[in-house]
């Protein structure tokens, strides 16, 4: 796709010509705009959190047309019609009384009749707005699940698809001084061809599910930036600053006063300016030792200040080098939903929780599946030392065609751009679970080779799952493992797959490469006791885990455990009355902050030091 993006950088432009999809486009006949601000939880904003008006759309007939496009008239343009007295129209609805959700909250557990809801919803808030010359107004939204279509002031100025990556639409055409009004439709529904497709095993919660604001920043700011220490050392910096809306030849200033850096570097003609920085005594992150230095950026009237630990991460035969040494991931897997009620994680009380737990139990690792998080969640690993997978929404069987690859793309880019900067972020997956077949290799092989691309400093890894047992060898025999650096494997030996006591007689035959056990464990329903021979026991689940961790203990190459999962999640598919009740219960911990048997074995195991190294 080729598009004309008259005040896109080429950075940019180049994003929207790769991925071709996420694009921001003004309403018809306005060129469209694309951008990716980052940081921007340093950056001073004007929040649109809070309550938004809404009108629920089913079936999606007032966004879309009977072609499936999206149309540009009713509800984007009537702000406020007059519902009585002089007719204006055949508007039967009117925001100032709908009633509102809160912003960032899903509509599926803020409003009972919206529970199962899964179409179209209409946001819309009101806000006041003083612009000011020269400066440019950006609507940063942190995730919409899982397409969105933006209107300010009746005008659309951007969509976007994926449900768990942040977008900005440029503004400040369309804002005027006064009182302004932003529409948001998002769309939850369920797409054959989407990332991830129409089969999940989580809620598939809808709406503006994270922080929504208003950016201002200068005519060229900073929109962008990598700063990494550069492999095999201890103290050189290297990475770029990218400003937008500039050319050759605007010098950048990389401040880190703690470490007494400070170079003042130059944009090329893509407003991208490169830099190589080298301290003395830098002290590296690391878990235990978590330190972030402030980086402060300076380009023209822009500024901005981030914190960032700086490490080194590789891969060298069977061994994860964190600053050149071995490390074991004692992990857990979590979902993005967040404790004590149901929803996804958005507010520092729900990560302050999740956190907690992970401390208590003495993990170094977590794996953030299926999906990019709340950006509160990687800002609070950098801070505590707990290190981080990463993943796309590539959940099993998607579609593996090149339509499907453009999206998986995008969102590659998206989380790659939001969270590069992060030290506690070890990894990114690009996949889970997906089937074992040429096409689907293929499709996969070329996204590693985009996210080696997009960032060399950081080992690629997937859940795989397509091992079989033979006798008493249980063995993966997936080519995709051939273009990994890290090789990811779920296993549910004792639950999906044959009694508890098996994992004593198994022996693994994988790959020579790291490998990380990113799924195992069991149903167990908290408060529920009995015999370990009775499934959904505590005790049962309890003897899952103990056979697990004698087979884990046996196998060579393994760096990492991820138990499937820290938390019972809500999953539509999980019905068994009385024991999941809507919720999948392989949680560690129950949803209502109960630890189970099997929480208190794996902390033991943790605690001890399982795994070695370090
Ligand atoms: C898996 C999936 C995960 C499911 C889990 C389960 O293999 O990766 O998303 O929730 O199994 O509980 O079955």
């Amino acid at each position: 796709m080729t598009v004309n993006l008259p005040t896109a950088s080429r950075l940019l432009r180049a994003i929207v010509f790769v991925t071709g999809f996420a694009a921001c486009a003004a309403a018809e006949g306005q060129a469209p705009l694309k951008t990716l601000l980052i940081d921007v939880d340093h950056r001073q904003t004007t929040s649109l959190d809070g309550p938004w008006h809404y009108l629920v759309d089913s079936p999606g007939v007032a966004l879309y047309d009977a072609k499936g496009k999206v149309k540009d008239t009713t509800y984007s343009q009537n702000h406020h019609p007059v519902m009585v007295g002089e007719r204006t129209g055949f508007e039967e609805y009117d925001f100032a009384t709908a009633p509102t959700l809160n912003v960032p909250g899903d509509w599926n557990t803020q409003e009972p009749t919206l529970f199962r809801y899964e179409g179209v919803v209409w946001y819309e808030k009101d806000f006041d707005f003083a612009p000011k010359p020269g400066l440019r107004t950006f609507l940063h939204v942190g995730a919409a699940n899982y397409r969105s279509y933006v209107w300010v002031n009746g005008k659309r100025i951007c969509e976007h698809e994926g449900g768990f990556t942040p977008y900005d639409c440029e503004a400040t055409a369309v804002l005027h001084a006064g009182g302004n009004f932003v529409v948001i439709a998002v769309d939850a529904t369920r797409l054959a061809d989407g990332v991830p497709s129409v089969d999940v095993d989580w809620n598939n919660y809808g709406g503006l599910t994270r922080d929504v604001s208003l950016v201002t920043v200068p005519e060229q700011f900073i929109d962008d930036y990598d700063a990494h220490l550069v492999r095999n050392t201890t103290g050189t910096i290297a990475g770029y600053v990218h400003v937008e809306g500039a050319g050759a030849g605007v010098p950048v200033t990389i401040r880190i006063a703690e470490a007494k850096i400070s170079k003042t570097v130059t944009t090329d003609a893509s407003g991208k300016a490169a830099f190589e920085l080298s301290a003395d005594g830098l002290k590296l992150w690391e878990p235990g030792s978590p330190k972030l230095y402030k980086v402060e950026m300076a380009a023209g009237k822009d500024t901005l200040t981030d914190e960032v630990g700086f490490r080194d991460i590789q891969v060298k035969g069977t061994e994860i080098l964190l600053n050149g040494k071995p490390i074991f991931l004692r992990g857990v897997c979590v979902q993005g939903e967040a404790p004590y009620r149901t929803g996804r994680v958005s507010t520092d009380k729900d990560v302050e929780t999740i956190f907690s737990w992970l401390t208590d139990m003495h993990a170094n690792f977590v794996r953030m599946a299926h999906y990019p998080y709340d950006e509160r969640m990687t800002r609070m690993a950098d801070k505590l030392g707990i290190m981080v997978w990463s993943e796309i929404p590539l959940w099993q069987r998607i579609q593996f065609e090149p339509g499907v690859y453009v999206k998986a793309d995008a969102m590659l880019h998206e989380m790659v751009r939001r969270d590069r900067n992060k030290a506690s972020v070890i990894m990114w997956s690009v996949a889970n679970e997906t089937p074992n077949n040429l096409q689907r290799t293929d499709f996969l092989v070329k996204l590693i080779g985009e996210a080696h691309a997009l960032d060399a400093t950081r080992p690629v890894a997937a859940a795989l799952n397509s091992q079989k047992i033979v006798g008493n060898t249980i063995g993966l025999n997936d080519p995709l493992a051939n273009a990994l650096d890290i090789v990811g494997i779920n296993e549910y030996v004792g639950w999906y797959v044959g009694t508890p006591a098996l994992a004593d007689t198994l022996t693994w035959n994988v790959p020579q490469k790291p490998l990380i056990m990113s799924e195992f464990g069991g149903e167990g329903k908290a408060g529920n006791h009995g015999e370990k021979e009775r499934r959904w026991t505590e005790e049962s689940q309890l003897d899952i885990y103990q056979h697990q961790f004698v087979m884990l203990a046996k196998i060579p190459q393994l760096r990492g455990t991820a138990p499937w999962i820290l938390m019972d999640f809500r999953s539509p598919v999980r019905n068994i009355p009385k024991l999941q009740d809507g919720f999948n219960r392989k949680g560690l911990i129950s949803n209502d902050g109960q630890k189970k048997l099997a929480f208190e074995f794996v902390k033991k195991e943790y605690a001890a030091g399982f795994g070695k190294a370090e």
